[in-house]
Parts: structure tokens; sequence; C-alpha cells
């Protein structure tokens, strides 16, 4: 690991003149930018605990001039930062505070290249926004299915690059299940050319695979293949007031049971949620009257006929009958249905707004998540006492996003609370999902913000993984340097 860092060190340098020449060159001004104010809203994450610094934002709009950048950027040992919409929940788009990196912003490479509806697959470059291509599929009677709360600005290459789950991982899988190949630069500007989505490819590893979720440390994906699903063509959603997420998961298994497949999203939300939720995001209400401790969103999806509202009903209605639901509204119309969606997927922005948290993105085996919700929100009240746990999300996928809002108390001074106390707090989430079992990172990645706790609960056997591929495919770490993989020096936690 000599290489990695003897060029850390050099990394530090200003930015050579004959580079900066030279990108300039290569992308004209369009391309290039170094004004501070125009950088700026790109160098703080979308949570705003990390503020990087770059010497220049590079947006190619090909994938030629991505591997002239890259090519250009290995010869001189200068670092770039890929970022699509910087949506990344753990910093994982933006510098860190200390480097001299360059900001490489993939957002004008934003063609959807090809769909092709008789092999149901959408090849799209990495700049093309989530919403966007659900457009361009609907366009064409497919549907790309997977979906987040940040689908208006998240884009694809970011979605590849984190393995991004969301809201319907339950029937259609990750981005590594709806990723059929992908396009990407490699450290020393090669280019990988994977797109052919071959449905049999046994020529070694699966390096697409190893690009899925890389974070952006092994090259940068320029497009990928993706598989794209038929349009829906009924859906049913409901809200469910119930007692315990015990009972979520009982009725979750039920509705399975009653519907096969159909069951596309299941979300699990606490009644703290969705208040935060209803105090801060303007135009929501409350889909129940009464006041239950826990919410579940359910959608039931159809993609020809027959209308799944009818067998939701009346699961529900027997759920109902059975006590294992305390209340339950269909939505009456798609209207009702995206004002629901709207609820769940603002839960991360009213978090945001009521103040400062320490965030867990965990996940279990499913059937343990029930008795961890109950007790790690216990253990947590007891250890730091006024925190307030708000857990919720994906229920049916084993993964929770564990939050722990900041006590009152530390309004006055949140950059404390977050740099002194909420460590702490993680420290001692993440040690309850290590010792059932779990990841602490389902479905965000490591980025920066993560790092540390990778670090501390990795087995010795992942890390070494972990680093002789990051040591192999970039020697120079110039691909998102300090982002998921800790170095060799960083030690092994044990
Ligand atoms: C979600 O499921 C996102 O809404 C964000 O993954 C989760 O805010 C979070 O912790
Ligand atoms: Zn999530």
């Amino acid at each position: 690991m000599n290489s990695v860092r003897t060029v850390l060190k050099s990394a530090a340098m200003p930015m050579l003149p004959a580079l900066v020449a030279a990108l300039r060159d290569l992308l004209g001004p369009k391309g290039y930018a170094d004004d501070p104010a125009e950088l700026a809203p790109w160098l703080t994450d979308w949570r705003g605990r990390v503020t990087g610094r770059a010497a220049a934002m590079l947006r190619p709009d090909t994938a030629e001039q991505v591997a002239a950048i890259v090519r250009l950027c290995a010869a001189a040992g200068v670092p770039l930062v890929p970022q699509g919409g910087n949506t990344s929940m753990v910093a994982g788009a933006v510098p860190g505070e200390a480097d001299d990196a360059l900001l490489l912003s993939l957002r004008r490479l934003n063609r959807v290249r090809r769909i092709d509806t008789e092999e149901n697959l959408a090849v799209v470059e990495a700049g093309v926004v989530l919403a966007d291509l659900h457009d361009a599929a609907a366009a064409v009677g497919r549907r790309f299915p997977l979906s987040l709360g940040a689908k208006g600005s998240a884009t694809i290459g970011g979605l590849v690059s984190t393995n991004a789950g969301g809201t319907q991982v339950l029937r259609h899988g990750t981005m590594r299940a709806l990723t059929l190949g992908v396009e990407a630069v490699l450290a020393d500007g090669a280019r990988f050319d994977d797109l052919a989505a071959l449905p049999k490819d046994n020529r070694g590893y699966n390096v697409t695979q190893l690009l899925i979720g890389a974070e952006g440390t092994l090259g940068v994906v320029t497009a990928a293949t993706l598989r794209l699903s038929p349009a829906v063509g009924a859906r049913a959603v409901a809200w469910v007031g119930l007692r315990a997420p015990a009972d979520a998961l009982r009725l979750l298994r039920r509705l399975e049971r009653a519907l096969g497949d159909a069951v596309e999203g299941f979300e699990l939300i606490p009644a703290i949620a969705l208040e935060l939720v209803l105090r801060h995001v303007p135009g929501t209400r409350a889909p129940l009257g009464g006041a239950w401790p826990w919410h579940a969103l359910v959608e039931a999806v159809a993609e020809g006929a027959p209308d799944p509202g009818e067998a939701l009903a009346t699961a529900l209605g027997e759920a109902l009958a059975a006590g294992l639901v305390g209340d339950a509204v269909l939505a009456a119309s798609e209207r009702d249905a995206g004002e629901f969606w709207r609820l769940r997927e603002s839960i991360a922005e009213g978090e945001r707004a009521e103040g400062p948290g320490a965030k867990h993105d965990v996940s279990l085996p499913v059937a343990a998540m029930p008795a961890f919700l109950e007790e790690g929100a216990a253990a947590v009240g007891g250890a730091f006492p006024d925190t307030r746990v708000i857990a919720f999300g994906h229920l049916g996928d084993g993964n929770i996003h564990f939050n722990v809002g900041a006590p009152s108390t530390a309004g006055a001074d949140p950059a404390r609370w977050l740099a002194e106390d909420a460590p702490a707090i993680t420290r001692f989430v993440n040690d309850l999902v290590a010792a059932r079992g779990g990841s602490i990172s389902a479905e965000h990645g490591i980025g920066q913000l993560k790092r540390d706790e990778l670090l501390r609960l990795s087995d010795p056997a992942r890390l070494g993984v972990l680093r002789a591929i990051k040591g192999a495919l970039d020697p120079l770490n110039i691909m998102n340097p300090g982002k998921l993989v800790p170095l060799a020096e960083e030690g092994t936690g044990q």
C-alpha cells in the first residue's frame, strides 16, 4: 500500500497549472467551473454534515470526456470525486474537508440512450435523474421499479454506485438486481463496457457487480443497462394503524399469503416520524383519525388485471377482525395514494428540519427486526436520556433507519452535539446491531460518515478483501478517496 500513501501526500499539493489548462481545453467553458460561488452548493452534502474542498468542478458531457479526464488526473496524481444529484446520506459524493480534489459532476451525461420494449431494458447515462427515467419508461408502457424520496434529484450513476434500495425492494430488489450491466471509466482511464447485458456470461469475476455499490472508489460509472417491468395496470395503497412492530411483520406475511408478489411496498412508520412530517412538510395531513404508535404503508400492484384493491381490502378487513390491525384506510384515488407516499417519502426531510440526529441505516434478518425495534429503543432511551428514537423504513427488507434525534438541549449548539454526543450513540446502536449479526449500512453505503464504524466493526477478512480490491484497481487512490475503504495504515479495528 506504499503507493497509496505516497500519492495521498502529493494530492494535497496545489493543482498543477498544466493540468488545469488541459482540462479547460478538453471541456470548454460549459464543462469547467472554478468560481467558488458556483461550486459551493455541490461541496456540502445533503444532510449538511460535511463541507469539502475542490479546486474545480468538471462537467463532461460524454463518456469519452470522462475517460480523458481520468487519464489526465491519473498522470498528475490528482483525485476525482464523482457526483450525481448529491443526495448521499453518508457524504459519499462530496470531497473531504482536507481534500484538494476535483469534483466530477456527471449531471450533463443525461441521455436515455435506448429503451428496448422487446427485451424490457433501458440504456441510460449516469446523469439521468431517476424521475426522468420513470417518465421515459412510462411513455413506452414500461416501468423502472425502483423509487425513493430523492427521485427528483438522485441520478442513475449514484443509484448504481451506492446499490440504492428504496421502497420497492421487497419485490424488485436493489440496484444489484435491476442493473444488467454498466459502462465505466476505470482508474487508469480504460473504458469498461458491459452494456450488452448478456443473460449468460461467465468470463470470470462479475465486474459490473463489483462496480455496483463501489461508491465511485473503483471507477466512474458513465452508463448502465437497467431492467424494466411492465407498466402498472392498477395499484392499491393503504395506510394502516398498528400497535406494535411485531404486528406489522405478521400483517406483511398475511398480505403476502393473500396477494402473493403483488405486495411490493411495505413501509413501517412510527408515530414520531409521522409527527415530524406533519409539523415540517407543508400540505400534509394524517390519513387516520386515531393515534397509533406504529403505521404501515402498503402498496399492492397488478401489472394487468385484476385490480388488487379488492383483495387488499378483504385481507385488511380480516386482519382488523383478528385484532392484528388497529385501523386502516385504502387510498380512494391516485391523489390519495400520492399523498400517503408523500408522507413516507418526506420523513428524512422532516427529521432534517427538526434538528440534528444520529442516523443509522441498519439491517437484520427480517424476523429479528420487530424485537430489535422494541429492545433497541429501550436500550437507547436508558443510555441516552431525552433522545428520541425515530425508527422507520423498509421492514420487509429487514432494513430500518434507526435514527436518534438529539435532545432539545442540543439545539443551542447542534455542531457540538453532532461532534461529541452523536458518535457515542452511533457506537452504541451499531454494537447492538453487530451483536445480532446485522449490518451497519443496509442501503446508504459507507461514504465518509461510516468509515470509522466500518473499520471498528468489520471482521479482518472483509476489510482485507475491500482493501485488496481497492489497491488493485485504484493503486494511486484517485477514485473518490476517503470514501468506503479504510486504508491499511488505519489499522484493522480489532
Ligand atoms: C428513506 O428510506 C431514506 O427515507 C432516508 O433511505 C432514511 O433519513 C433516513 O435515515
Ligand atoms: Zn431508506
